[in-house]
């Protein structure tokens, strides 16, 4: 059956993303739209924790079950949180659109209760050279974030 979560971003941006799942070996699709944003490429994870009692900083480090180093959405070595970067146009929109295999909306990968978090800079898939690029990306500060939640619809 297939399996529909939410997520909407609060913070200095805003935006509701839609995940679906039709069966568990198929990929999940991502779609929606995050407004307010700089124009260019920004960080798109899922962190591990579902908790922002202290803002997005509580949502911890890249949801990683794996123990990898972090890595782009096509990479084989990555962090499954890693979703890699949305662009915002001149308009300050992102308009989201990502079929991922390795996040789930069951099972061990599952991203259920985890937050979704949009970040200032860009994810340099771990080949940018700094020292955060193989935790991070140099992905910068966590503008906006929100927990994934059950969806009907
Ligand atoms: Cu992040
Ligand atoms: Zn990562």
């Amino acid at each position: 059956m297939a399996v529909k979560a939410v997520c909407v971003l609060q913070g200095e941006v805003k935006g509701t993303l839609f995940f679906e799942q039709t069966k568990d070996s198929e990929p999940v699709k991502v779609t929606g739209e995050i407004t307010g944003l700089k124009k260019g490429l920004h960080g798109f994870h899922i962190h591990e924790f579902g908790d922002n009692t202290n803002g997005c900083t509580s949502a911890g480090p890249h949801f990683n079950p794996s123990g990898k180093e972090h890595g782009g959405p096509t990479d084989d070595v990555r962090h499954v949180g890693d979703l890699g970067n949305v662009e915002a146009g001149d308009n300050g929109v992102a308009k989201v659109n990502i079929t991922d295999k390795q996040i789930q909306l069951k099972g061990a990968n599952n991203i259920i209760g985890r937050t979704l978090v949009v970040h200032a800079d860009p994810d340099d898939f771990g080949k940018g050279g700094h020292e955060l690029s193989k935790t991070t990306g140099n992905a910068g500060a966590r503008l906006a974030c929100g927990v994934i939640g059950i969806t009907k619809n």
